[in-house]
């Protein structure tokens, strides 16, 4: 097996940054070593068999989203990256893991529903991938399926308090999912927003005219988000089922899960690009005139982009900062205007809610660095170590130490990224939510199990490099 040399660069870790030279041997890291060392006498640098100069650039491990819906089906389409597509757009962006939703439809068997996923993703991935289970039919047999659940590497489900006739679960379907969860140490996700009043409000507003994008986000008030994520809160209280909440928009629900967490609670927080750096005003002030007054449908995603007005997005980098929220996704679920978007035009709530992001993540993420919103060390730990540890890949992926499989990305600060549909993102969509942003770092190098996929702007992966990864419980659990 090839050995690889990652020298001259400053290696990043949760817990600090320190110049390192990395030693990758085939799929996995031998060595953590001192600047330049000889190993048994040996000058490292001159018998592997290729050096990769990390001068003036940091050397992280390579990012986790745990948190992708490649080919998902909303509203009568698909959302439109590929695991082929979508796993190599994360490549370009430094993530050298994804964890997709594996989906039970309502009526399916939970097995079916698991052996589809494994069918779209198996040979098609461009980096290691894993899934967690959406539940969208909570009955007997589902929650038997869920106790064999950990044994096929899948140590987490998510649940929907939204989209009633859909993927939507009622108080006492939640309460008895968290039952089996809080026996098995399975982590509930949940999708944490109150559908039945939701879909109220959205006929109301659809019966008044009111059918532009932008209603999108009034019919999803904060208060929907707020009294969902309690009332999750609450059930995994009395359950005692270790809770995360997907998604977080709300300041008002970081409050929530900061003082369940204040109370001792096991609850953890994610959040994404899309809410710390987009608004509802700012996104509805950028659109031009190319899609009309449709083209805010680019930002409907749920939960919604909040009001810049109210300070959600700072009260989001403020609790990233304090650990009130633990780590950041993408919930990437892209899809495209034409005949995707475009299904909304005259009615926002027939617009397939997402945003595609899963390139950016650690480009934006790195930007908070650069703006002095996070640390260094945070960046890696929100993008990386954290989601490793939450979802049961830690020691494996998630951390540079010898053993680990070698996910690495060399990452310059010098360097610069415009992000945007104009800029060539590699993402399957004819546009971009992001389109117009720039980053003060680059993804230069990127290596997925000790194979480089990304070097110098060029692309050297191929489909079915990427495995299935079967993860263990939470390393959160307490
Ligand atoms: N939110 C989205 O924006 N897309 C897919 C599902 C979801 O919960
Ligand atoms: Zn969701
Ligand atoms: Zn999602
Ligand atoms: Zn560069």
């Amino acid at each position: 097996m090839a050995t690889t040399l990652i020298t001259g660069g400053t290696v990043v870790s949760a817990t600090g940054a320190s110049a390192a030279d990395v030693l990758v041997d085939g799929e996995t890291i031998r060595a953590v070593l001192a600047p330049g060392s000889e190993l048994l006498g040996v000058d490292l640098a001159r018998s592997v068999d290729r050096v990769v100069d990390a001068t003036g650039k940091y050397v992280i491990p390579g990012g986790i989203d745990a948190h992708t819906h490649m080919e998902l089906p909303f509203g009568g389409t698909a959302a439109s990256d590929t695991f082929e597509t979508g796993t190599r757009a994360a490549a370009w962006g430094g993530t050298t893991t994804i964890i997709d939703f594996a989906v039970q439809t309502y009526g399916q068997r939970v097995e079916d529903g698991l052996a589809a996923w494994h069918e779209k993703a198996a040979g098609s991935c461009a980096i290691d991938y894993g899934f967690h289970q959406i539940v969208g039919d909570v009955n007997e047999a589902s929650l038997q399926a869920l106790r064999g659940l950990a044994d096929e590497g899948i140590s987490s489900y998510k649940l929907f308090m939204a989209y009633p006739g859909v993927f939507y679960s009622d108080d006492a379907q939640i309460l008895k999912a968290m039952q089996v969860a809080a026996d098995t140490g399975l982590m509930t996700m949940m999708h944490a927003e109150n559908g039945p009043a939701i879909d109220v409000l959205v006929q109301q507003l659809l019966a008044e005219g009111k059918t532009a994008p932008k209603y999108h986000g009034v019919a999803r008030a904060w208060q929907m988000e707020e009294e969902a994520t309690h009332r999750a809160i609450m059930l995994a209280n009395l359950t005692g089922a270790p809770l995360y909440v997907v998604h977080v928009s709300a300041k008002q629900a970081v409050a929530q899960l900061a003082s369940a967490r204040d109370a001792g609670q096991n609850v953890f927080g994610e959040t994404c690009p899309q809410y710390l750096y987009l608004s509802l005003e700012e996104q509805l002030a950028a659109s031009s005139d190319e899609w009309g007054e449709f083209e805010g449908a680019k930002w409907v995603c749920s939960t919604p982009l909040r009001s810049k007005h109210e300070h959600h997005q700072d009260e989001l980098w403020s609790a990233l900062r304090t650990n009130d929220i633990q780590m950041v996704s993408t919930d990437h679920c892209p899809f495209c205007m034409k005949d995707q978007k475009e299904l909304g035009r005259g009615d926002f709530s027939k617009i397939p809610n997402g945003i595609g992001s899963v390139e950016h993540r650690m480009d934006l993420l790195y930007q908070g660095v650069v703006d002095g919103q996070i640390s260094l060390e945070r960046w890696v730990e929100i993008t990386a170590t954290t989601p490793a540890r939450m979802f049961g890949l830690y020691g494996r992926k998630g951390v540079i130490q010898p053993g680990a499989d070698a996910d690495i990305v060399v990452y310059d600060p010098a360097g610069h990224t415009s992000i945007g549909v104009d800029k060539t993102h590699h993402m399957n969509m004819d546009h971009s939510a992001w389109e117009g942003f720039e980053i003060d770092g680059h993804v230069d190098t990127v290596m997925s199990r000790g194979r480089v996929v990304v070097d110098d702007a060029q692309y050297l992966g191929s489909p079915g490099d990427g495995s299935f990864v079967k993860r263990g419980l939470s390393q959160y659990l307490l």
